[in-house]
């Protein structure tokens, strides 16, 4: 499934509802940090994330530096963003919801 990537009018759009996430400038990935209590904490979250990663065959590019997770989601097969990151960006969301402080 080759998913056609957002205008940067609609990626503003998208974004504005997922307001935990920065729109990168050209309009092409959406960033998120998160801060745990601890590195288990933060590898837990990984941990969850690329499970459901896996089962949507779409994967985020992250950092992890001990408590901080620093989240980049775009399609690469799209050269930006598509309604796959958006749902992921979703779903971690809830899943943050029941983690972070
Ligand atoms: N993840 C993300 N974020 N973007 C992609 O374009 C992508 C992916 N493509 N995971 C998938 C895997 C592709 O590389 C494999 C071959 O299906």
């Amino acid at each position: 499934m080759t998913m056609q990537a957002l205008s940067l009018q609609a990626a503003q759009d998208a974004a504005r509802q997922l307001p935990a996430w920065t729109l990168a400038d050209d309009g092409r990935s959406l960033r998120r940090a998160l801060v745990f209590g601890d590195f288990k904490q933060a590898f837990a979250f990984m941990t969850l994330v690329a499970l459901a990663a896996e089962q949507r065959n779409h994967h985020p590019d992250w950092r992890n530096v001990y408590n901080r997770v620093d989240i980049c989601l775009s399609t690469h097969d799209a050269g930006g963003l598509t309604e796959l990151d958006l749902s992921l960006a979703r779903w971690i969301d809830g899943q943050a919801a029941a983690f972070t402080r």
